[in-house]
């Protein structure tokens, strides 16, 4: 692990473990891009290709799940899970609000956030390390063929929901930007890493997809800049 940037402006600095390309978290860059947190915060590379995420210590002190992204708080307390994380940073500071501010925003917002990661992201996760080379032999210590190619087919019902979605509302939760948007956009960037095209026909979704790309919080992200 390597610290690959820190900028800290007198308050006690938080640590990101992360590996800047990944949808995950991408999740969370851009939800301190959205809330202009990026200075707060020292990012610590994370070698998902090296196993890195898999070290007995890393696993111990800073994610039993073994996965990136970790938010690691000043006095060493550890916070995983996008939306864990993402809840924190909405609570630090005021707008734009990315989890809701009525129960009925919050309701939605954690709904469809979930959906994203139940129907999109996370199939195509389990797609990439079951159903292709995913990060290779070193950390794909068991994989299941079949496994991975029902979850690629699950996230291509999964964008035609998320089409239909988009056909009656702006955004993914309601009429304006959330936590639920930025869930499915990283699911779209793991759609890309795996080749994993978005049906034409689901216009609504592309459509939207290409105003996300505009927004300066999102077309700055790694994951977007090296393409
Ligand atoms: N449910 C977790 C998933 C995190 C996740 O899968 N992150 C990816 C990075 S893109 C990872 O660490 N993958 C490595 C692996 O599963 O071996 C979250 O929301 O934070």
């Amino acid at each position: 692990m390597n610290t690959v940037a820190m900028a800290v402006d007198g308050e006690p600095a938080m640590k990101i473990y992360d590996f800047p390309i990944g949808p995950y978290p991408t999740r969370v860059r851009i939800a301190l891009a959205e809330k202009n947190l990026q200075s707060r915060v020292e990012f610590v590379m994370v070698d998902l290709r090296k196993g890195e995420h898999k070290d007995p210590e890393f696993i111990a002190g800073k994610n039993y799940s073994g996965t990136v992204p970790v938010l690691e708080l000043a006095d060493g307390t550890c916070i995983a899970e996008c939306t864990a994380i993402t809840e924190y940073l909405d609570a630090l500071v005021g707008e734009p609000v990315l989890t809701g501010s009525t129960a009925f925003e919050r309701g939605m917002i954690h709904m469809m956030s979930k959906r994203a990661e139940l129907e999109l992201l996370d199939a195509i996760s389990v797609y990439f390390h079951h159903g292709t080379p995913g990060l290779g032999p070193l950390v794909e210590q068991y994989q299941n063929r079949e496994w991975g190619l029902r979850q690629r087919d699950k996230a291509l019902r999964g964008m035609h929901y998320f089409d239909d979605v988009l056909r009656k509302r702006a955004y993914v939760a309601g009429d304006a930007f959330s936590m639920a948007d930025i869930t499915v956009i990283a699911g779209l960037i793991f759609a890309d890493i795996v080749d994993l095209a978005v049906p034409a026909e689901c216009t609504a979704l592309l459509a939207w997809y290409e105003r996300m790309k505009m927004r300066p919080s999102v077309k700055s992200q790694p994951a977007f800049v090296r393409r």
